[in-house]
């Protein structure tokens, strides 16, 4: 069976929708960063980068959020949550790697970490001004790109899991577009 290790409200919550999106069951290990839970020995033999999510199946450790988003959603091909066609792919994996990368690593890493970015303790206010411009910029890049459509293509993807929590900003007015509307679907039920 797919295990997977989350810790509530962290980004994980994205494959963590994803996996009831493809119906198969799995379970589920909460490992709270707020306790530390993620920074034990048996964790760190399980991912050395000390991060949820991890997604283990048969046989395979899958770490970073794009890629274990794309190993469930792989699991379930009909389901077409990479993107309905080549070009829908490839866009879901741009929305992936700017999400992730420039949004959550750049802008909320100078946000929440600005000791990841600055040595010197007087530069973090700056540091984290940046990270809060960036956000700002991403968000209203994502205002302009989706509208109220899905993110990529006609459908469903992948990249409608990912906000709330990986783009936190509780004023975000995308929430209302094809992001959104991840809270409002069914949840299929573990067959
Ligand atoms: N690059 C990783 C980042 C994962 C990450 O930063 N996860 C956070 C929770 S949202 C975490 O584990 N934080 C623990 C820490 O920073 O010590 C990915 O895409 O999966």
């Amino acid at each position: 069976m797919l295990k997977f290790w989350y810790s509530p409200g962290a980004c994980s919550l994205a494959p963590h929708i994803l996996l009831y999106e493809i119906g198969e069951p799995f379970e589920a290990i909460e490992t709270p960063v707020s306790s530390g839970a993620h920074l034990t020995s048996e964790f760190t033999r399980l991912n050395p980068k000390n991060r949820v999510p991890v997604l283990a199946t048969e046989g395979h450790v899958i770490t970073e959020l794009p890629a274990i988003s794309a190993a469930i959603a792989l699991r379930a091909p009909d389901l077409g949550l990479m993107g309905g066609s080549p070009m829908e792919n490839v866009r879901v994996l741009e929305w992936l790697n700017w999400l992730s990368g420039t949004v959550r690593g750049q802008g909320f890493g100078c946000l929440w970490r600005p000791e990841c970015f600055a040595t010197a303790e007087s530069a973090f206010e700056s540091v984290k001004g940046q990270g809060q411009a960036t956000i700002v910029e991403s968000y209203q890049a994502i205002e302009q790109r989706i509208g109220d459509a899905h993110a990529s293509g006609t459908s469903f993807t992948v990249v409608g899991c990912l906000p709330p929590r990986v783009l936190p900003l509780p004023s975000v007015r995308c929430a209302r577009s094809g992001f959104g509307r991840t809270t409002l679907r069914p949840i299929r039920p573990a067959s």
